[in-house]
Formats: structure tokens, sequence, C-alpha cells
């Protein structure tokens, strides 16, 4: 899509893990319970997400935080690796210690002092969210953090989605939601919202009948499109 017809966004809203925070780090820590890290991460991560989306559709809500402690205790029996609990504390804490991807700082610090209002939309809870986001230094870009703790339910149910009007005052297509996750693009897509892709990997579009308005390859690519080069100015 060309950057000169992009833009006049009333709010741009991003997807937290796997958008700003990069949550294959959590090899590291799972390194030290695993002798196959990344599997160990990929499971944890894949079981997270689904029983996010089970518990919406059979409609029993339990928060964030716990689903993601569900989901490691399935992964570690699943390994049959017996977790202590001072491992186990490590492994949720790691959670709230993921690095964000290398350009996001940049890029937000960027569309925040073009005056563009910020938020992020989570199926997190605040207590997951803020001290990671304290921990990179990004709270102070942001107007808003959205969870799915308002709605009980998880994203991509419509209602997530739909949380984001009320605080930007503004239509959903008028609000830029911004992912790297195949089911949020669709769900917000169809829930009404611009969308932007983030496609780090260069995977192919989960064919979930809705296609994201622009695709980037990271933040950086998006800031240029929103705003011009920096560089070049
Ligand atoms: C989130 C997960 C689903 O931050 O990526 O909502």
């Amino acid at each position: 899509m060309s950057g000169s017809t992009f833009g006049g966004f009333q709010g741009i809203v991003f997807d937290a893990y796997g958008t700003l925070f990069d949550v294959a780090a959590l090899d590291r820590v799972c390194a030290t319970v695993s002798d196959d890290p990344t599997a160990f991460t990929h499971m944890w991560r894949a079981k997270q997400l689904e029983y996010a989306v089970l518990r919406t559709v059979m409609d029993r809500y339990v928060d964030f935080g716990q689903i993601t402690s569900d989901a490691l205790d399935y992964t570690a029996t699943c390994n049959r690796v017996d977790l202590e609990p001072i491992r186990r504390g490590e492994l949720m804490r790691a959670w709230q210690e993921l690095p964000a991807f290398m350009e996001v700082h940049l890029a937000l610090d960027h569309l925040h002092a073009a005056g563009q209002r910020l938020g992020v939309l989570s199926n997190g809870t605040r207590q997951m969210l803020d001290p990671l986001l304290r921990h990179n230094g990004l709270q102070e870009y942001f107007l808003a953090v959205f969870t799915s703790e308002r709605v009980q339910a998880f994203k991509p149910h419509i209602s997530v989605y739909m949380l984001v009007t009320e605080r930007f005052h503004a239509r959903m297509n008028e609000i830029l939601f911004v992912t790297a996750n195949g089911f949020d693009v669709a769900g917000a897509k169809s829930a009404g919202l611009s969308v932007c892709r983030v496609n780090r990997a260069g995977t192919p579009l989960d064919p979930l009948g809705a296609e994201p308005d622009l695709t980037v390859r990271d933040l950086q690519e998006l800031v240029k499109l929103l705003l011009g080069d920096p560089d070049s100015a």
C-alpha cells in the first residue's frame, strides 16, 4: 500500500504479545527446565491461546494470568517436567520481563512525538501488562491499555475490540489496530477496525476470511508509511 494515502487515524492501538514484545524470548527461561526450550515455549504459547479461545467459546472466563498458568502446567506435564515452585515462579514472571522487539521503542517515540494517540489492546491482565510496559520503559507512550478483563472474553471475540472506540471517541475504522497474530488480524478486521499486520517472519496469512489493510515487516516500516521517512526529513 502506498504511504501517501495511508493515515489520518484517530488512534493507533497495538497488540502486546508477539507484536510489541517477543514471546520467543521465553526460550531462555524455559532452558532451565527443558532440553528443547524452543518446543517447550511453542507449546506453552499455543496452549495459552487455545485455552483463551476455548474458554471464550464456552463462556467460562478466567483471567489471562490463570490461563497462562494452566497452559504452563499442561506443557510441563506433557514434557514430563516436575516444576518446583521457585522455577514455576521464574517462568511465570518471565511474561512481565519479555523484551520489546528491537525497533519498538523508536517507532513509538516517533508516533508519540507526531501527536498520535496510542493504546495497547491485549488479552493480558493489567497485572501482567503494567510491569511489562514499565520493564521496557514504554508506559509513557500509551494513553490507554485495554484488556480482556473488562468484557471477560478474549480476542478474537468482537467485544474485546469494541473497547477501543469508547476511549478514543472514534468510529472503529478510524482506529488502526496493529498486530502480528493471525487470529488477531482476522478478529480486528471482522470487528471493523482498520488493521496493520506485522509480518516479521514472512509467514502466510491465516485464511480466516479477513485481509489486513496493510502489511509491514516491522513497526519502523509502519512509521515510515504513516509519517514519512524521519531520516530524510
Ligand atoms: C495479546 C496476545 C493475544 O497480547 O498476543 O493479546
